[in-house]
């Protein structure tokens, strides 16, 4: 295979060519793309030094799969000219995630639904993939009526720069780039994205848009508070689940148990939980704090974890990518 990162200096872009590798995904060619400014500068990866490209380069190779994580600007512009010359393109952007005309892909999920006609082939927001991933099965079995999530987002989410803006904030420097509109070392802030009309930020519009295209029911009511915190390693997400029926706890246990990337971690005796601090680096999602909402009838409550910069971003995208060469689909 001849494959494509566009975007490589990013933390999802690094990410991506790491997993490339220890998940020896069957690479001929390895292409590196990223913006202007990067533009002929060595990458080197595992002793191994790689020239970035622009991205008309990488057109000009042909390369059978892109791996595009570089905004949507980028995706909308190229995508569609790698898809006409049957390149398969997987886009970490939000550019194409609500197109009726194309797939929103967890392959734990909706594997089933895609066709060797899907030529660009959306990888969801960080956020929705981690609660999708434990909403799914638990609506097969009983099925939602409604969730209510609120997460506790690493800074990891906004990239290298609020990373930078954390470190420098804790080491006591005034002079940064601000990425966000208040410090973050030290604070919470109940804001991921910009402010829409309606009063909610774009984080949680597409969490609750994508976790319905996702599961494919548009009747489950979903409503969503995003807070940005001065973490890294992970997201982690607070939430609260009814059911049409009355869930059985031992039974949700034994659900995800059974499920592959989901992993238990619930011993309160022991104080064990799901934290970013142990997600880190790690491609599943981790599930804990399973107990009954007392207050509500057929309602739940649980506490996930998982590393977005994994699960949430490069390892579910190269995880589609496997997919499809599974299905001999490239
Ligand atoms: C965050 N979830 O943590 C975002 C980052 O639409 O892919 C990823 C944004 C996206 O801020």
């Amino acid at each position: 295979m001849k494959i494509g990162i566009v975007g490589v200096t990013g933390m999802v872009g690094r990410v991506m060519v790491d997993l490339l590798k220890c998940r020896n995904f069957p690479i001929e060619k390895l292409y590196l793309s990223a913006s202007e400014k990067s533009i002929g500068k060595e990458f080197i990866h595992n002793n191994k030094k790689y020239k970035i490209i622009r991205i008309r380069e990488l057109f000009s190779k042909k390369p059978n799969i892109v791996l595009f994580s570089s905004g949507s600007d980028v995706s909308k512009k190229w995508a569609p000219q790698f898809a006409k010359i049957g390149t398969t393109v997987i886009d970490n952007s939000s550019a194409w995630r609500m197109d009726p005309k194309k797939k929103l892909i967890v392959p734990e999920i909706n594997a089933s639904s895609l066709s060797k006609d899907d030529k660009i082939i959306a990888n969801p927001n960080c956020s929705t993939i981690q609660l999708v991933m434990i909403l799914y099965p638990l609506h097969i079995e009983y099925g939602i009526d409604r969730v209510i999530v609120s997460t506790y987002q690493s800074v990891t989410g906004t990239g290298k720069k609020a990373l930078n803006q954390m470190n420098k904030e804790k080491d006591g420097f005034f002079s940064y780039k601000k990425i966000y509109p208040y410090p973050i070392y030290q604070n919470v802030l109940p804001h991921c994205d910009v402010f829409v009309k309606n009063g909610y930020t774009m984080e949680e519009i597409k969490l609750i848009k994508e976790t319905k295209k996702i599961i494919n029911d548009n009747n489950i009511a979903i409503t969503a508070t995003a807070v940005r915190v001065p973490v890294i390693g992970g997201h982690s997400e607070s939430v609260n689940i009814t059911f049409k029926k009355k869930p059985n706890i031992d039974h949700i246990y034994k659900i995800f148990l059974k499920k592959k990337g989901i992993i238990v971690q619930d011993n309160p005796k022991k104080n064990i939980y799901p934290m970013p601090l142990f997600s880190h680096g790690k491609d599943e999602v981790f599930v804990g704090r399973i107990r009954k909402d007392y207050s509500c009838l057929n309602s739940l409550n649980l506490w996930i974890v998982a590393d977005n910069l994994r699960k949430g971003s490069a390892t579910n995208a190269i995880q589609i990518a496997e997919l499809l060469i599974k299905k001999k689909y490239i």
